[in-house]
């Protein structure tokens, strides 16, 4: 239902997004350093992502509110802020980095949301006898369940049960075997430079990322 001959499947528009978000940042970084990722290229392509809830059934509708409303309010500011430092600066000046309502903060959860991903592509890939539930609740508990409170926990590991079969995903997503492998691992290569590039607007700013 994502095809489209156009512009391809979900997961390679996907690879494709984060493929061009990677190239800036690596010939921003060959150019001299202090390269500024902007928010508008970096929101639209985490707004790709979304499409990726709709292939694992509706238990997961609470994970995509969630995650879409916080790349939303972080697209609707690109136009004040302009960059992603401009956002940290300006939370780290009035003392609200990690206020409920921070921009800094859901750029955080976004971040933490792209690793979710590539850590469950790589655990995806590792061996065909992974069922997408396992890989799934494997992520989860690595990348995000230490930053989450015991409810949304408890309620996610109800959700895995819901998640659908390799097969069934594979199907969902209109990819083979073959062709999510490819796709998968271009996005697992091209999202770290930009997990990092985020990582380091924090640390750069001694915010440390244990939150
Ligand atoms: C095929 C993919 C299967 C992946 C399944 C992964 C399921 C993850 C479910 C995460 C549920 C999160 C529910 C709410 C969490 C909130 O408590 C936190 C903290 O929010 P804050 O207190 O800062 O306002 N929110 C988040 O961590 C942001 C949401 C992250 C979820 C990212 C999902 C990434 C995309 C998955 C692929 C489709």
């Amino acid at each position: 239902e994502f095809e489209d001959a156009e512009t391809g499947t979900a997961l390679s528009v996907i690879a494709d997004a984060f493929e061009e978000i990677s190239d800036l940042i690596k010939k921003g970084n060959s150019n001299g350093g202090s390269f500024e990722l902007r928010l508008k290229p970096f929101c639209d392509a985490c707004s790709l992502v979304s499409v990726l809830f709709g292939s694992l059934g509706i238990a997961f509708k609470f994970a995509e509110m969630e995650y879409t409303s916080k790349v939303r309010d972080l697209s609707d500011a690109a136009n004040l802020y302009g960059t992603l430092s401009k956002v940290i600066d300006c939370d780290v000046k009035n003392d609200s980095v990690k206020s409920a309502e921070s921009l800094t903060r859901k750029l955080r959860r976004v971040r933490q949301g792209l690793d979710l991903i590539r850590e469950l592509f790589l655990n995806f890939l590792s061996t065909d006898d992974y069922s997408l539930k396992e890989a799934a609740s494997t992520a989860y508990k690595q990348v995000c369940a230490p930053y989450h409170t015991w409810a949304v926990r408890t309620a996610v590991s109800a959700g895995m049960c819901a998640l659908p079969t390799r097969d069934q995903l594979l199907l969902n997503l209109n990819e083979t075997d073959e062709s999510a492998e490819d796709e998968m691992r271009r996005y697992i290569k091209a999202s770290l430079p930009v997990i990092k590039y985020i990582d380091n607007l924090y640390i750069s700013r001694a915010i440390t990322l244990d939150w």
